[in-house]
């Protein structure tokens, strides 16, 4: 019998702390912001899971910058594998030809849901396209993903908070954390 979730007593090990993260962020935030200035940068970050970083990041960003918020689901795998097949839930709300894009990811696993928005949004014609993940698990990659800045590189461990979700839970998480095994095989 399965009873409320407790979003903490799930979590086995704190991965990356809240102050890790947020001290992070303002490094990644300074390095983009003096990579891009005097540029036209837009900003694209991929929900659910990149919203608290997309968040942080374009506040610790000192020059103009435009957002845009794409959804992708992917199907076919299951709740901690993704399976390449990629749908567009929300698209772009504005063209993105001539501009200077950063896409904001909050991890990059295999890198088939990259590899396929890589892909789209090249199609859209951009002055130039970079990629900004704040977590990386390079062990698990299925297709080269060319990565220009990273928050942290981990190991093959499945992680949640900071937007990470597992069952759409423990997105609200300030840290990212390691779920314990009783959550994966349902045994509360
Ligand atoms: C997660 C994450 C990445 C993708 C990474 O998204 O946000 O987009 O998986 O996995 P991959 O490199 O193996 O493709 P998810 O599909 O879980 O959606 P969410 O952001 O709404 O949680
Ligand atoms: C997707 C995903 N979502 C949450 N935690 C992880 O470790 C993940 N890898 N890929």
């Amino acid at each position: 019998m399965s009873g409320p979730v407790d979003l903490k007593a799930d979590v086995a090990e704190i991965l990356v702390s809240e102050e890790a993260i947020q001290e992070r962020v303002r490094e990644l935030g300074q390095r983009i912001s003096d990579d891009y200035r005097g540029r036209n940068l837009t900003l694209v970050s991929v929900l659910k899971g990149s919203l608290p970083f997309m968040a942080d990041l374009m506040r610790a960003i000192d020059v103009p910058v435009r957002i845009d918020l794409m959804e992708v689901s992917s199907y076919g795998g299951t709740a901690t594998e993704s399976s390449g097949l990629v749908r567009i839930l929300k698209d772009l709300s504005a063209s993105i030809a001539d501009e200077d894009v950063l896409l904001v990811e909050d991890i990059i696993d295999t890198g088939l849901t990259l590899n396929y928005l890589i892909r789209y949004l090249r199609g859209k014609n951009p002055a130039s396209l970079r990629i900004c993940t704040l977590l990386d698990k390079p062990a698990r990659r299925l297709v080269d993903i060319p990565v220009d800045y990273t928050g942290f590189t981990i190991e093959d461990r499945f992680v949640v908070g900071y937007g990470l979700d597992y069952g759409e839970l423990y997105r609200n998480l300030r840290f990212v954390g390691v779920l314990r095994p009783e959550v994966y095989s349902g045994g509360g």
